[in-house]
This record gives structure tokens, C-alpha cells and sequence, in this order.
């Protein structure tokens, strides 16, 4: 195999050494590497536009040291019941006319109970009818779960490893790392599709964020979406105070991601309402190819519609045209326009 082959194959047998010497590249040449990977294999100037809407807010019995809706932290996150579907329903319409083209549907659970399925099984139908592809992250999956939620149009579920093994006793007590990894392969044997990454920020060394992607890329199969989240730092949590992280380091890291997992999307996720746009325009070219449009993630801000609107316009960016079963997906920036006319 030459040089270049290497370079875009997929792999499963990454060492640590390997992907900390990608790490270490002088920056220009992984930002060079990285684009060519995601030019290689993905549209440069598509971005898949995801919302995410908490159907179930706060009162969570885990202990996850960055997380608002934890019950144990003071964090002024009120917990509700689950929302009803018509609820839900006008969140995704919305969502469908700001341009996403995948709603996302999170749940503060340390996973559903079984009695919980029917009901959110009847909100992912309802949601996939509008023709957007659908999304959840639940927490753990118990037996059959995955099965029934595919059953019910679910196309991704959504459950991240967060960090680096060596570093995730000292963030999470309440599950470990390898429920993690078994709810990954109830996800992958009910043929849905996985999204799954981390959290940056949180105090890890560059070592451990290289050792969150080599876990993530020696997965059975690469997920299908990798969401690379910088850590909000909200006020009760445990991790309010974490050190602050050299923005370029978030752009290595999602450059690193690219590489390693090279037909997978990155999604530029959770943190984007700290990062300017000239970040945000270096993490594009690193590679990343997703992001979450919308004002609120599931309990915190997120950029203005209209801001991310303005930001492809000036970028060169689309949002990436997805078919599903039902109908075709706003995704032209025209549409976009007609739909948000104010947006310039
Ligand atoms: N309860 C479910 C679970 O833990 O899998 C689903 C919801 S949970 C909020 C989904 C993910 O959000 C977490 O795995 C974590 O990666 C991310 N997240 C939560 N709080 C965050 C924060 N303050 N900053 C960045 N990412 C965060
Ligand atoms: C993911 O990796 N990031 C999203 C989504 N998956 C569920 C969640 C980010 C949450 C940020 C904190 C909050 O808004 O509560
Ligand atoms: Fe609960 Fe999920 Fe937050 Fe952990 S990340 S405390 S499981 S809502």
C-alpha cells in the first residue's frame, strides 16, 4: 500500500502512538492532511444541519461532572416530564424550516424504561413523517430497545464514549466505560446507524483526546456521525472551572478526527456559542461537516439561526442535501431564504 492509499483507507487497528504523532504534526500540515482526507471523501462545501430539542429536562440520578441536568449539581436546570408528541412535533416543523435536516431527540435518562419506548417510539414516527431523518440519545439501552426504536423510524441513536478510558473514572461513577460500549453494539445489531464522540476540554491531556479517537476508531465499524463536543463549563457542575483549552487544539482535534475516521461526519457540536466564526471556519476546513442549528442545545445556548444562516453565506457553505423515505428535505440556501427572509 503507498503513501497516499494509506492516508484515506479506513482503519480499525489504530496504536496510540500513531494518532498522537498526527497530534503532533506542525499545524499547517495536519490542517493540510485534514482537508484532503475530507476532500476525499465528502463535499467540502455541504454542512449536515442537525437540531436537538430535550424531550425529557434535568433530574438525572448520573453523576457526568460536565452535565446540567444531573440532579446531584445545582446547576438551576429544572427537571420536566417527558413532553407530549404535539409538542415535539412543532420543534421539528421549526426545525425543519430553519434547514435541519436531522432532529435530535434527548432524553436526561441514565436510559429509557421499558414503559418510556412506546411513547418516544410515537414521537420518532411522528417526527420521521415530516420527512426529517431522526435521532435520539437516551443513555443506556436495555434489551430490545434498539429493535423496537428502529421499528419505529429511528434512523441514528445517538451515545458518546465522551473521553479518553484512562481518563473516564475521573469524570462519570454511575456507569462504566465498557456499558458504553455495550449499548454501542445493541445500536450496531439493530441496524441503526451510530452517532458517537466525546467532550474536549475537560481537562484531559492531548494523550487522552488522542486516546478518545483511538477508541471511537477502533470500533466493530466507524459511527457514522462523531460529534465533538468542547466542553460548556456551567456554573454547579463539577467541571465549572476546568482549564481553559487552546482554541487550536480544538481545531487539531477535530483535524485528528477527520483522519482517523475518514468516511465518518464530524459534527462541530456542543461549545460553538463560545468559538468565533474565524474558529468555527478553521474547524469547517479541518473537516468538520455537521453542526446543531438552533438557539438551545438541550439545556444551553447555542448561535442565532440567523447568525449560522449568515456564517455559510459568507463561508461558501450549504446545508447537505438529504433524501429520506418520505420527502425531500429543505437543504438549498434559497429555500432557506424563503423560509427565513429576514436572514440577508
Ligand atoms: N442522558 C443521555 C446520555 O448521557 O447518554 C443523553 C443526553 S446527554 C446530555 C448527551 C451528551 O451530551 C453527553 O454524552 C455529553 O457528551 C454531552 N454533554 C452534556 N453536557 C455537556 C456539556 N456541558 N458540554 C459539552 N457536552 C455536553
Ligand atoms: C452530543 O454529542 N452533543 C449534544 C448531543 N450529542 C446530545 C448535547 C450537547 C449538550 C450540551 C449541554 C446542554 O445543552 O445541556
Ligand atoms: Fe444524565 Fe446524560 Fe447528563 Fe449524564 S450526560 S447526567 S446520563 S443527562
Amino acid at each position: 500500500m503507498d503513501g497516499m492509499t494509506s492516508e484515506f483507507a479506513v482503519r480499525h487497528d489504530w496504536a496510540l502512538a500513531e494518532i498522537e504523532a498526527i497530534f503532533n504534526l506542525p499545524f499547517m500540515d495536519l490542517l493540510a492532511r485534514a482537508h484532503a482526507v475530507h476532500a476525499a471523501h465528502h463535499d467540502p462545501h455541504a454542512v449536515q444541519v442537525s437540531t436537538l430539542l430535550s424531550i425529557k429536562t434535568g433530574g438525572c440520578p448520573e453523576d457526568c461532572a460536565y452535565c446540567p441536568q444531573a440532579q446531584r449539581y445545582h446547576t438551576g436546570v429544572e427537571a420536566q416530564k417527558l413532553l407530549d408528541v404535539d409538542a415535539v412535533l412543532e420543534r421539528a416543523r421549526a426545525a425543519k424550516a430553519a434547514g435541519a435536516s436531522r432532529f435530535c431527540m434527548g432524553a436526561a435518562w441514565r436510559g429509557p424504561k421499558d414503559r418510556d419506548i412506546p411513547k418516544v417510539a410515537e414521537m420518532i414516527h411522528a417526527v420521521k413523517s415530516l420527512g426529517l431523518e431522526t435521532c435520539a440519545t437516551m443513555g443506556l439501552l436495555g434489551e430490545g430497545h434498539a429493535r423496537q426504536l428502529k421499528d419505529a423510524g429511528l434512523d441514528y441513536y445517538n451515545h458518546n464514549l465522551d473521553t479518553a478510558p484512562d481518563f473516564y473514572g475521573e469524570i462519570i461513577h454511575t456507569r462504566e466505560f465498557e456499558d458504553r460500549l455495550d449499548t454501542l453494539d445493541e445500536i450496531r445489531h439493530a441496524g441503526l446507524k451510530t452517532c458517537c464522540g466525546g467532550i474536549v476540554g475537560m481537562g484531559e491531556t492531548r494523550t487522552q483526546r488522542a486516546g478518545l479517537l483511538q477508541a471511537l476508531a477502533n470500533l466493530p465499524e466507524h459511527p457514522q456521525s462523531v460529534p465533538i463536543n468542547q466542553l460548556v463549563r456551567v456554573p454547579g457542575t463539577p467541571l465549572e472551572h476546568a482549564p481553559d483549552m487552546d482554541p487550536f487544539e480544538f481545531v487539531r482535534t477535530i483535524a485528528v478526527t477527520r483522519i482517523v475516521m475518514p468516511e465518518s461526519i464530524v459534527r462541530l457540536s456542543a461549545g460553538r456559542q463560545q468559538m468565533s466564526d474565524e474558529l468555527q471556519a478553521l474547524c469547517f476546513f479541518a473537516g468538520a461537516g455537521s453542526i446543531f442549528m438552533g438557539e438551545k442545545l438541550l439545556t444551553t445556548g447555542n448561535p442565532d439561526v440567523e447568525h449560522d444562516h449568515a456564517l455559510f453565506a459568507r463561508l461558501d457553505l450549504h446545508p447537505l442535501h438529504i433524501e429520506t423515505e418520505s420527502q425531500t428535505v429543505v437543504t438549498t440556501h434559497a429555500d432557506i431564504l424563503e423560509a427565513c427572509p429576514h436572514v440577508a
